[in-house]
């Protein structure tokens, strides 16, 4: 459960980053496809070079989503349905590797925010990137 405190952490980083999106999108995936190379597998007909035009493009669609969920804390599931529907569904992504994509955001969050990205900040998105997770695999059966 996101205490009130953790939400006004996560919409305050969230706030910081809005100018560097693409970029933190991208770092994520970049860093995501190297660190575990399995997660790679989802993505056979992109260009997986570092920083490649579908790693930027993709990546600035996974933080617009992640910022719909910023302005939905309280009802995450509502706000997340469809692309419930897509991972659960279409995507048949396995659940693990959300844990793998919050772990990697949370690092490039940490280069981007130092000082600012504090032991309750972490706390705080580790809870919320938890939370997303649990909507996106909701659906799997
Ligand atoms: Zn995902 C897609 C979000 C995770 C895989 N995604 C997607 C999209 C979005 C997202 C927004 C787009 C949709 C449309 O277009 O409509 N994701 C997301 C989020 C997350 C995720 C928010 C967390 C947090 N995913 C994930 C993972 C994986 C994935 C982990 C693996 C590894 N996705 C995916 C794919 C796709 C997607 C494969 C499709 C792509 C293309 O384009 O083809």
């Amino acid at each position: 459960m996101l205490t009130a405190e953790d939400k006004k952490l996560i919409s305050q980083v969230w706030d910081k980053v809005q100018g560097c999106q693409e970029d933190v999108g991208a770092e994520t995936l970049t860093r995501m496809f190297v660190t575990y190379p399995q997660a790679k597998t989802y993505f056979p007909h992109f260009d997986l070079s570092p920083g490649s035009d579908q790693i930027r493009g993709h990546g600035k669609k996974v933080v617009a989503a992640l910022g719909t969920a910023v302005k939905s804390l309280d009802n995450l599931s509502q706000a997340l349905s469809e692309l419930s529907n897509l991972h659960a569904y279409n995507l048949r992504v396995d659940p693990v590797n959300f844990k793998l994509l919050a772990q990697c955001l949370q690092v490039v969050l940490a280069t981007h925010l130092t000082k600012d990205y504090t032991p309750e900040v972490h706390a705080a998105f580790d809870k919320f990137l938890s939370a997303v997770a649990a909507v996106l695999a909701e659906k799997y059966r």
